[in-house]
């Protein structure tokens, strides 16, 4: 049985959400954030980097969201969720995949960090004016792409998970409310009863 290492409030629940919208059958081993937010110990002894998410499939022990959205697609569900390789959408499909991790949590993070005094300086300093450049140029483009399509790509793919976590951090800081295209979107994504099941079981 394929197992999720999960850790409560993280990106994990992008594999549980994958999971419960193709019906693959896992168990999930549950972490918990220490005071300081960081992930437990006992976590690097599952995977070295000692973050979230981490998944075993037999022998194989994989970390990184991206990494293990396809592989799981790959592995147990024959490419449910992504757009055939011979359209334009599935090149799209893979830019969306990687820009959630290699583009969009970049700047969110660092605005959290701002934002909580972790990092000094403020949002009004050097740093905060580049975090805010950055994300008016990262959200401008989504809204934009997304146009008045239901999903990224038009029908729901992996993309949108990949993509929902950062949007919903986005959302949840305030970055949607002067973008009602993006806040529908994050809605509609939040309405779905397998997002809803993972969840739950997060
Ligand atoms: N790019 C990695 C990022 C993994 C990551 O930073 N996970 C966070 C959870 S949202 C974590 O484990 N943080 C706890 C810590 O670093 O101690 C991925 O997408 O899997």
């Amino acid at each position: 049985l394929l197992t999720v290492y999960h850790l409560n409030e993280s990106r994990s629940v992008r594999i549980l959400w994958l999971l419960e919208e193709i019906g693959a059958p896992y168990e999930i081993v549950r972490f918990e954030r220490d005071a300081t937010r960081r992930a437990p110990a006992e976590l690097a002894e599952v995977h070295p980097l000692g973050k979230a998410p981490v998944i075993r499939d037999g022998d194989l022990v994989l970390a990184e969201s991206g990494a293990i959205v396809e592989y799981l697609l790959e592995r147990h569900r024959g490419g449910r969720l992504v757009p055939r390789p011979d359209t334009a959408a599935w090149g799209r499909y893979l830019q969306w995949l990687h820009f959630a991790e290699g583009s969009a949590m970049l700047p969110l993070l660092l605005d959290l960090f701002l934002g909580m005094g972790v990092i000094p300086g403020g949002k009004n300093g050097l740093l905060g004016g580049f975090v805010k450049t950055e994300l008016a140029r990262q959200l401008d483009y989504v809204e934009q792409e997304l146009g008045d399509k239901h999903h990224l790509l038009g029908a729901f793919t992996a993309a949108d998970i990949m993509l929902g976590f950062p949007l919903d951090l986005a959302e949840r800081q305030g970055h949607l409310a002067t973008r009602p295209r993006l806040l529908a979107y994050v809605e509609r994504l939040r309405a779905r009863p397998a997002y809803a099941r993972a969840q739950a079981a997060a």
